[in-house]
């Protein structure tokens, strides 16, 4: 615990522990100011009560405590923020006025905030969930929001749809659950009737949605948006965060089994990486391109159920962001941090993305009923900081910035007051609007089919695999069979092979029909690499986490090297013994671990080094919490360095062992050149080896 300061106690009569001021004097007091004289005892009759309803003190007290809550986000409730900067790397005020962008070098402040979306807030981290990606500017002239996700597309292209789909993917009205998951009838029902969200619904079932670190996840603007100069002209432009410590996933029952031996592993992971100094990077890149191509392009830039591949519009990086300081107050900052997609700065403007239309209204609407009233803007953490904040608004709950004076409005003649500026101020794009009033959609949204297929078949095999066996796993845990063949109807029309593979993971004996389309699903889009997590190939283990089992008697020397080489790497090392009092080393020395085997499980690292003692370490293949640490990082294709340890892992009995993702430290390898080898993260060839249901005569997969 940080600043632990010994308490200076006495009993109270009784035996009750009271603890005195602490040694920098400071007193407890009311809200009033009124030094507290017991903090133990309420105000009774007599030594049993009853309490007395004079207690003022207590009541204040319980009256704060009972009024502490206030509504969780409607959806993305559970996540976690942090401070940092943003560095302009390439200035392109040719392009837009936007404040962070006129000059390279030029530093603007900001507030990231990463969440899952359909989790409550005290939902475990490792849902398979979009991820929310939201970062507020506190630019020089106002605060710019861009409200993104980890996944460049969404499931809906009209607003009108949200509270459907959200009601759909939440849990059941009636049961209550499931909590977290989409795995279950409402959503995929809801998903069946809506082929738009085929796209993105194959996003969601890849390892996108169950990222190792919000660290390790790109985040995506999604609309397309107007940048704009101060002559007024505008090009569209779509907002990519490249992470710099590259992309990476777990696996599925990684997932599962992290969820439940550290629900708060992504909170945990940001928090440890910024408070070591390792401070997560981001590069902001932008797609511009004008109306020419918009009108070119085989898919409407409208429509947020599409993307504009990497390979037509090439990324430009303009900055850098930077997450440098955890929170020091998680209510009063990530909390009660305020998004809204309408809060935009001179240069950046909005198309007419229905779907952001939506959006702009939404936001500002949920703070009120979140933060209760119209003066939320105000709190520290949505202030603007770059740029005075200064109007005429007043009153209103808990208003503390009213101005002084008789006059609050404007124009007036007294001469005081702000007043409005058409120089410095916010012009939105002229543009011009046209037509009748109706409710349509566009036919150049109506393509459900191609991108999904696209994104399929830009995955890897082994990215195949996973969408397969999420989409299995989803759809099982739905109870009605009419859905399940709903989807697979929908999924022939994205391609075949995997419609048949989920059928068959299924049990599904007569392929239901396509579903049928508005306009025929193309075949003829070329793949993109971009698409893919593991076309990207990690090249580092900065940021990753080596765990060490130590069993008795293990060589200090290599544990010394492998945090050493570790360090180098830019990497951290966590260490696991059998029991929480730490294992003996060698030289009779005891070593205390950050996790004792019970609650370290193997799933929580990314590699695994087993150090053993120099006699036969066998009988501890027994204990099951270490047979089960070497079972899960073996099928979870983790490279497994050793070290005197040959007779526990031969008697873990691990299938294949050993093979190219083992390493022997005892001479083979040096600790920095098996740091070097865990640069790839996971040893697939492992993971493509194992037995699937295919092997034991069930479904084609
Ligand atoms: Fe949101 N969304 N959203 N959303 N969204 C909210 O605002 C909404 C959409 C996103 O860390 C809410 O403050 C509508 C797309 C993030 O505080 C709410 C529609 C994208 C966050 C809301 C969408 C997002 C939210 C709930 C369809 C990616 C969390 C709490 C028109 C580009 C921000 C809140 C944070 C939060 C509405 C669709 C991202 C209710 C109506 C598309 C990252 O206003």
């Amino acid at each position: 615990m940080d600043d632990y300061e010994d308490p200076t106690t006495f009993r109270g009569k009784g035996g009750e522990i009271h603890q005195t001021s602490s040694s920098h004097g400071e007193r407890l007091t009311t809200a009033q100011g009124m030094v507290v004289a017991d903090n133990q005892n309420s105000l009774k009759a007599g030594d049993k009560g009853p309490i007395l309803l004079e207690d003022f003190v207590l009541r204040e007290k319980i009256f704060h405590f009972d009024h502490e809550r206030i509504p969780e986000r409607v959806v993305h409730a559970r996540g976690t923020g942090a401070h940092g900067t943003f560095v302009c790397t390439r200035a392109i005020a040719n392009l837009t006025m936007a404040a962070p962008f006129q000059t390279e070098g030029k530093e603007t402040p900001l507030f990231a905030r990463f969440s899952t979306v359909v989790g409550s807030k005290g939902s475990p981290d490792l849902a398979r969930d979009v991820r929310g990606f939201a970062v507020k500017f506190y630019t020089d002239a106002g605060n710019w929001d861009l409200v993104g996700n980890n996944i460049p597309v969404f499931f809906i292209q009209d607003p009108i749809k949200f509270p459907d789909l959200v009601h759909a993917v939440k849990p059941e009205p009636d049961r209550g659950f499931p909590q977290a998951q989409s795995a279950h009838d409402t959503f995929w029902d809801y998903i069946s009737l809506t082929p738009e969200s085929m796209h993105m619904v194959m996003w969601q079932m890849s390892d996108r949605t169950i990222p190792r670190s919000f660290r390790m996840m790109e985040g995506f603007g999604v609309h397309t948006y107007r940048f704009l100069t101060a002559n007024g002209d505008s090009t569209f432009v779509k907002f990519h965060w490249k992470p710099v410590l590259g992309m990476q996933s777990v696996l599925w029952d990684e997932a599962v089994k992290i969820n439940g031996a550290d629900p708060d592993f992504h909170r945990r992971d940001l928090w440890n990486a910024i408070k070591q100094g390792d401070h997560p990077q981001w590069r902001l890149c932008v797609q511009v391109f004008d109306q020419t191509f918009a009108d070119e392009f085989e898919f409407d830039i409208l429509d947020s159920t599409k993307l504009i591949p990497e390979e037509l519009v090439p990324l430009e990086e303009i900055g850098v962001m930077t997450l440098n300081r955890v929170v020091d107050n998680f209510f009063q900052e990530t909390e009660q941090v305020a998004f809204c997609t309408q809060n935009v700065v001179p240069g950046i403007g909005f198309s007419d993305d229905p779907l952001l239309q939506g959006r702009n209204f939404s936001y500002l609407d949920t703070q009120l009923k979140r933060l209760g009233g119209p003066n939320f803007a105000a709190l520290p953490i949505n202030a603007p900081r770059g740029c005075p904040m200064s109007n005429n608004y007043q009153d209103g709950h808990m208003q503390t910035a009213n101005r002084p004076g008789r006059i609050n409005y404007e124009p007036n003649g007294f001469g005081v007051g702000p007043r409005e500026d058409p120089l410095a101020g916010y012009v939105s794009y002229r543009g011009t609007v046209d037509g009748h009033r109706q409710r349509i959609r566009p036919e150049s949204f109506a393509d459900h089919y191609s991108q999904a297929r696209q994104f399929y078949l830009s995955q890897t095999a082994i990215e195949q695999t996973h969408i397969c066996e999420a989409l299995i796993f989803e759809l099982g845990k739905c109870e009605m069979p009419d859905i399940r063949n709903a989807i697979v109807g929908h999924l022939l029309n994205i391609e075949e092979d995997m419609a048949i593979t989920v059928a068959d993971g299924l049990g599904i004996v007569d392929l239901p029909p396509a579903a049928t389309t508005a306009v025929p699903a193309r075949s003829d889009l070329p793949t993109s690499d971009a698409l893919s997590i593991l076309k990207s190939p990690v090249k580092t283990f900065e940021g990753r986490v080596l765990g060490v089992l130590l069993l008795d008697g293990f060589d200090p020397d290599i544990l010394g090297e492998l945090s050493a080489a570790a360090l180098d790497a830019g990497a951290s090392v966590q260490v696991i013994a059998v029991q929480a009092n730490g294992a003996l080393d060698a030289n009779g020395g005891r070593r205390p671990p950050d996790h004792a085997l019970r609650g370290g499980k193997s799933v929580l690292f990314d590699a695994i080094v087993v150090l053993g003692g120099a006699g036969d370490d066998s009988a501890i293949a027994e204990f099951p919490p270490a047979r089960e640490f070497m079972t899960d990082a073996h099928n979870h294709g983790k490279f497994i360095g050793h070290h005197q340890a040959t007779a526990f892992l031969t008697d873990c009995k691990l299938p294949g062992r050993p093979d190219t993702g083992y390493f022997d430290l005892s001479g083979e390898k040096t600790a920095s050149q098996f740091l070097a080898e865990c640069a790839a993260v996971r040893c697939w060839l492992r993971l493509s080896d194992m037995p699937n249901e295919a092997d034991f005569g069930y479904g084609d997969l």
